[in-house]
């Protein structure tokens, strides 16, 4: 082989390695959020009875708040204000997050639940502004949420209600109270939830 020929050879190898690097992925837009305007929204369903916050006994109307509590009360008194939803909100739309993964497992009586469809429907108060997104679980109960349609897996942050529908080992539907009456719910930011999303049917 000439000198000639091992340049052709090396620029030939040189170019495949360039094109084989992946190329960059187009950035994703992160959905509006409205950080006031959910704020506001959350405190008018929520809050019963009118003090501008929303208590432990609240959270019924409200789920995803309860989990996260601790990132929501900033003052510590026990309450989520609409100023601590705001800056809660505020954060997650400054972080720039388009979308964020959200694994988990479904268990029964700590046995893993397949074929159960998870869906993060979002809360009204987000003002249609962030999509649904959804799982099925695999034989161990194990799920990834996507936005249906969507590019990558993942899910826009805000407030969600989960809705679990499918059948428990002995045949039997799962109750409306992990669906049309569903009493779960996440908030997902870029802190939440912390580690995988465990959902745990009684
Ligand atoms: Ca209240
Ligand atoms: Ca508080």
């Amino acid at each position: 082989m000439t000198r000639g020929t091992w340049l052709a050879v090396w620029a030939a190898v040189a170019t495949a390695g360039c094109l084989s690097e992946p190329a960059p992925l187009p950035p994703i837009a992160p959905p509006p959020l409205a950080p006031e305007a959910v704020a506001v929204a959350v405190i008018q369903e929520a809050d019963v009875d009118g003090d501008g916050v929303i208590e432990k006994n609240e959270f019924d109307r409200m789920p995803a708040l309860a989990e996260a509590i601790q990132d929501f009360d900033q003052d510590r008194d026990g309450g989520v204000s609409a100023a601590e939803l705001q800056r809660w909100l505020e954060d997650v739309k400054a972080s720039g997050l388009a979308q964020r993964a959200v694994e988990g497992k479904v268990l029964q009586r700590n046995k893993p639940m397949a074929n159960v469809t998870v869906k993060f429907v979002p809360e009204p108060c987000m003002g249609g502004r962030i999509k649904a997104a959804e799982a099925v679980t695999d034989e161990g109960g194990y799920f990834s949420a996507t936005i249906p349609g969507a590019k990558y897996r993942g899910v826009h942050c805000g407030f969600y209600r989960i809705e679990l529908t499918g059948t428990t080992p002995d045949g039997q539907p799962l109750p409306a109270h992990y669906n049309t009456q569903t009493t779960l719910g996440v908030a997902i930011g870029t802190q939440n939830p912390k580690g995988d999303l465990t959902l745990t049917l009684e």
